[in-house]
């Protein structure tokens, strides 16, 4: 009887209160709970989700993954336009990466992503490919040098910290644009386009930013 009781209260207490979590909340409380932010990888201290500022053009842009499709096109053999499972079925690489503002302050995160080689072997580019050009869905544009992203092994992330990347932080896809400042490192992307104008200006870019946007500490 004891026992029986103990169970109801137990049951009462822990169960039905995740019960109803789940269903007034949906599966969002346990997704978070499963995607707890990592702050700490091998004995670096990570920077947090939470340290960044956002001013991107347009504001955070909310993205229908539903609808959502990443093209690839350009000066390619194959042009492709993948879902976003699509894209997270390319093999996976993760690789901690400091991002660095123009304005002097940076962040340092666990980045997850796939990487763009592999992307641009699957559409096989052209030999006069020597340009990156990668589209928003805000508009925003932004420029590589196809050779600095090989050379770099840089990846397009999913994940900061293992978290599935914030709409804020650019969910779907941001350019992790290693050694490169912030505004190289595009957001919502949708559209990678290869190209051989290696004087192509962006966004920024085109309003006076250095088009190069090397960081030198
Ligand atoms: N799509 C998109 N990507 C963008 C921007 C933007 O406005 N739109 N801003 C850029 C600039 S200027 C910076 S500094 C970084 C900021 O990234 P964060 O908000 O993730 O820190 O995003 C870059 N990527
Ligand atoms: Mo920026």
């Amino acid at each position: 009887m004891l026992m029986k009781r103990f169970f109801c209260m137990a049951f009462c207490a822990l169960l039905l209160p995740g019960l109803f979590g789940c269903a007034s909340n949906g599966s969002s409380n346990i997704n978070s709970l499963a995607e707890a932010e990592i702050n700490e990888y091998q004995g670096e201290k990570l920077g947090s989700i939470k340290d960044f500022r956002e001013n991107s053009i347009k504001g955070p842009q909310k993205v229908d993954i539903k609808t959502y499709r990443l093209k690839v096109d350009g000066l390619v053999e194959k042009t492709a336009s993948y879902t976003y499972a699509e894209v997270l079925a390319n093999p996976k690489y993760s690789k901690v990466v400091t991002i660095h503002y123009v304005e002097g302050w940076d962040v340092t995160i666990l980045w997850e992503g796939v990487l763009l080689k592999d992307i641009f072997d699957r559409s096989k580019a052209r030999a006069q490919a020597n340009t990156v050009i990668f589209h928003s869905v805000d508009g925003y544009t932004t420029s590589l040098p196809l050779k600095t992203i090989l050379d770099k092994n840089m990846i397009l992330a999913y994940k900061m910290n293992g978290v599935v990347l914030p709409p804020e932080r650019g969910f779907p896809f941001q350019l992790v644009a290693e050694d490169k400042l912030g505004y190289k490192w595009a957001k919502w992307i949708d559209r990678i386009e290869l190209s051989d104008n290696a004087d192509y200006k962006g966004y920024w870019e085109q309003r006076g930013y250095d088009n190069d946007a090397d960081f030198n500490n």
